[in-house]
């Protein structure tokens, strides 16, 4: 996990409404709704997002606060429809704060671990894996069909693997690359599974990239063209500044949004214990 810096995080809360038209224009869909498809819930769900406040609990252990975080997140949760709160007071009087308050979930996150719980049902959601999903959910709306087509996934971290998980369940064929090869081997003879054995490789088997390295401009101008899309989570960005120059309009790019959203949609799900797959579609 990359630990975001204030600079790439300053201005999220100001751009949601501009970020969210940008999705709609590159999936079809926005943030709640791609979110929801990352959880695997029919919209309607949308409706019961929660009924209790969530508190969002800045963390002062390790490298400390990053300054904006708990701001953006809540803002994000707040654009979702959610009633968000940042608590006054850090770590462990924020928690007391959070549950005096009648908080019914907290998000916090330290330099390793960034959840979301529910104290009601005990569930908790984890930022990378719910990422990968938010991405994966955002790439499979904006190619349509998946069924047959293949992805290429970089990276194969918790991000890049969760996105694999999704979008072979979405139909797509996957091939797989990272530079360690004990991350990949696992994938080697699974059905609809490839790896490949150079970036070059994997990047000449698709024009369906989702970028999950850690690695500043994996995927340059030369690799895109105009059928191709690109998911690109997190900090660096994954592609060369002319890529995005050029084909900005096919990447799928934010450094919290997207996770966070797919985070509190998760959340949601795993709360009211229901299982929802409508094979990966909006209800
Ligand atoms: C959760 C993000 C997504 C990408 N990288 C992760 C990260 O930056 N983690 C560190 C978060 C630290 C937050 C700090 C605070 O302000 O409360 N403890």
């Amino acid at each position: 996990m990359t630990r975001l810096r204030e600079e790439d995080i300053a201005g999220i809360e100001a751009r949601l409404v501009r970020h969210d038209a940008e999705l709609r224009r590159q999936t079809g869909a926005g943030l709640r709704d791609i979110a929801l498809c990352a959880a695997s819930a029919p919209r309607r769900f949308a409706r019961q997002l929660q009924d209790r406040p969530v508190a969002v609990l800045p963390v002062t252990t390790g490298q400390g606060i990053i300054g904006g975080f708990s701001e953006s997140v809540r803002g994000i949760l707040a654009f979702l429809g959610m009633d968000a709160f940042v608590t006054q007071r850090p770590d462990v009087a924020g928690l007391v704060e959070a549950v005096e308050s009648g908080a019914g979930q907290v998000f916090l996150a330290d330099d390793d671990t960034c959840t979301m719980l529910d104290f009601a049902s005990h569930a908790t959601v984890e930022n990378s894996a719910a990422t990968g999903r938010g991405f994966a959910a955002a790439l499979a709306l904006a190619a349509g069909d998946l069924r047959g087509r293949t992805v290429t996934v970089l990276g194969a971290g918790i991000v890049g693997r969760s996105a694999a998980a999704y979008l072979r369940d979405c139909g797509a064929d996957l091939v797989l690359y990272d530079t360690d090869e004990t991350r990949t081997a696992p994938f080697s003879h699974r059905p609809h599974f490839a790896v490949a054995r150079s970036l070059r490789e994997a990047l000449d088997a698709s024009n369906l990239y989702f970028e999950a390295t850690t690695a500043r401009g994996t995927i340059d101008v030369s690799d895109m063209d105009e059928e191709t899309l690109v998911a690109a989570p997190g900090i660096p960005l994954g592609v060369t500044d002319a890529a995005l120059a050029r084909y900005g309009a096919h990447i799928i790019h934010d450094p919290l949004e997207l996770g966070v959203a797919a985070m509190a949609c998760e959340l949601q799900v795993a709360a009211a214990g229901v299982l929802f797959d409508e094979n990966k579609k909006i209800g």
